[in-house]
């Protein structure tokens, strides 16, 4: 059997054609449409020369078109490396030299800057703009009829995800077909997802977030979705009545939160409402009950596993928890030399299932350091287990900071900032914000005689030339030295405490 995904979420789609399964912008799109437009892409992509196994590079903002271009390519039998749309061109080239894509998808707007990048990496370029138009859908428009759905093995890759890395250095996570179908499915069993199902979906659909957990639950079970482009409060309150289920970070929550429409009435046809990628604060998990009636139910996840950990549909949904692995996952929490710790002591957060990746993109080594011997996975992530197995996420090993769903790897701002004239060093620290969780802040410690004032100007200049706007910080604070341990390193804790209210309201 083809255990190519497209070959496993196509049924469902494919058993009504003319069901209504989308909803972008007050249209409904039919199952049919949607494989249709599939099938059409991935007879253009062949046209373009990709082959399966064959990278495609897709930068595009999210529409319909884009989720088409996600199906087709699987069908294609290509390797999907979606990009965050906000990634500056400096760090394009990287991605792109590093993955080698036969086809690169951008927004027209882009496809200057990114010609030469794509000419060096021998790739074709191809656009796609945010309405789903560009030459793209043009060669998808005149394309013949679809090829066969590509022959895949549980073990080939369907994706790769960049993610940073503590060195700087981002890796590409492969992401098999197996991996993708074993935690849709796990997701499907523990959240009880039906084609009843109707999904608010407000993430953007570059991450595992938007894109695995939302996209392919969503399909496999033959639910609908009302497709947003962007989070925006008033739509999703708009949008509840005639919904079911929502995905989100916890910053939705709060903005929720803030928003006189959110009451028990207006969340009263929903039956599921599930946050993660970043720590959903426990008083945001109870005042959301108190406005609602509704526990938000958290969940664990990365993007080198998918989803491993959730609290429970039926059951304790625990404020501060992620709650019980996943069905087919395995976790456990280690001391350093990867030994399994009792119940209540904080260690490293390990996992094992069919749902951990495949290893990272041209790295051997950083792979293989990554997993012990009998196959967990490290995750970065600290964390500890009660007695009755709920998991607690309680800080991180790895040098991360979560800044409203996305990460940014403080080593990579600070080597933009370690490069400027007059700044002697720097740390970059995530600082508690109220609506991105954490908020990027820079401490740098200036060079005898430099102005503070012109140095600002030159961060904001070449953090806007060369990093994604997520990742820019959002203060810049002065010190005359940084605190050190008795080892010389910066002691990053201590510096959070100094600054640890500095977005406070100070009302
Ligand atoms: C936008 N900005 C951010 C930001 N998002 N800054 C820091 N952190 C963020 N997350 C910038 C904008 O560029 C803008 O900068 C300014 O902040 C204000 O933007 P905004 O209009 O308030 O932001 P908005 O567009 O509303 O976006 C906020 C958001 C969005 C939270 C809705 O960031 C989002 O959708 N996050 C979800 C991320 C996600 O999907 N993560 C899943 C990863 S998968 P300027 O300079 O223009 O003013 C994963 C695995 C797992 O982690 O477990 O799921
Ligand atoms: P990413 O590499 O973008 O996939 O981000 C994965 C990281 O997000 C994990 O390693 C965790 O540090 C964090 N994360 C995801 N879900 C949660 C959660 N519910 N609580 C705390 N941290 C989380």
């Amino acid at each position: 059997m083809n255990a190519n995904l497209f070959a496993r979420l196509r049924p469902a789609l494919a058993a009504d054609p003319a069901r209504p399964v989308m909803n972008w912008r007050g249209s409904w799109i039919t199952a049919g449409e949607i494989l249709d437009r599939a099938g059409r892409i991935a007879a253009h992509l062949r046209d373009l020369g990709l082959e399966p196994g064959d990278r495609i590079a897709v930068q595009v903002e999210k529409s319909p078109e884009n989720v088409a271009l996600y199906l087709g390519a699987l069908q294609a039998g290509a390797i999907y490396l979606p990009l965050n749309t906000g990634y500056t061109l400096s760090e394009l080239d990287y991605f792109i030299g590093d993955a080698e894509p036969r086809v690169i998808v951008c927004d027209p707007a882009k496809e200057p800057g990114l010609a030469p990048i794509a000419e060096k990496a021998g790739a074709r370029l191809t656009t796609l703009d945010a309405e789903g138009r560009g030459r793209l859908a043009d060669g998808a428009d005149a394309a013949g009829p679809a090829p066969e759905i590509s022959a895949a093995t549980d073990d080939d890759i369907a994706a790769i995800l960049y993610t940073s890395g503590t060195t700087g250095r981002s890796k590409g996570a492969m992401l098999s077909h197996g991996n993708l179908w074993s935690n849709a499915r796990a997701l499907i069993e523990a959240w009880e997802f039906t084609a009843d199902d109707v999904l608010i979906h407000a993430l953007p659909i570059f991450h595992t977030h938007g894109l695995f957990v939302a996209l392919n639950v969503t399909f496999a079970t033959g639910a609908r979705l009302h497709f947003l482009p962007k989070f925006d409060a008033d739509e999703v309150l708009r949008l509840m009545p005639e919904s079911t289920v929502m995905m989100g970070v916890p910053t939705f929550y709060s903005r929720l939160l803030a928003h006189p429409g959110l009451t028990r009435e207006a969340t009263s046809r929903m039956r599921l409402f599930i946050s993660g990628s970043a720590p959903l604060l426990a008083e945001t998990h109870r005042a959301f009950t108190d406005r609602t009636g509704q526990a938000i139910l958290e969940r664990y996840g990365m993007t080198e596993t998918g989803m491993n950990i959730s609290n429970p549909l039926h059951g304790e949904r625990r404020p501060g928890a992620v709650g019980l692995p996943l069905p087919g996952v395995e976790v456990r929490i280690t001391d350093d030399e990867g030994r399994p710790l009792p119940p209540g002591e904080t260690g490293n957060i390990e996992i094992r299932g069919p749902n951990v990746f495949k290893g990272y993109w041209r790295m051997p080594e950083k792979t293989a350091s990554e997993f012990r011997p009998d196959g967990f996975f490290i995750t970065g992530d600290l964390g500890t287990m009660s007695e009755d197995g709920y998991f607690t996420i309680v800080g991180r090993a790895k040098d991360l900071i979560i800044s409203g769903g996305y990460n940014v790897y403080p080593k990579e701002v600070e080597d933009v900032l370690n490069a400027l004239p007059g700044v002697a060093e720097s740390a970059v620290i995530g600082v508690p914000h109220a609506d991105f969780g954490e908020a990027v802040v820079a401490a740098i410690v200036l060079e005898p005689g430099a102005d503070a004032t012109e140095i600002e100007d030159a961060v904001r200049a070449a953090t806007g030339e060369s990093l994604a706007a997520y990742k820019r910080p959002k203060k810049i604070v002065f010190t005359d030295a940084f605190p050190r341990n008795t080892m010389g390193k910066v002691q990053k804790n201590l510096l959070r405490e100094t600054c640890r209210d500095l977005f406070s309201d100070p009302t």
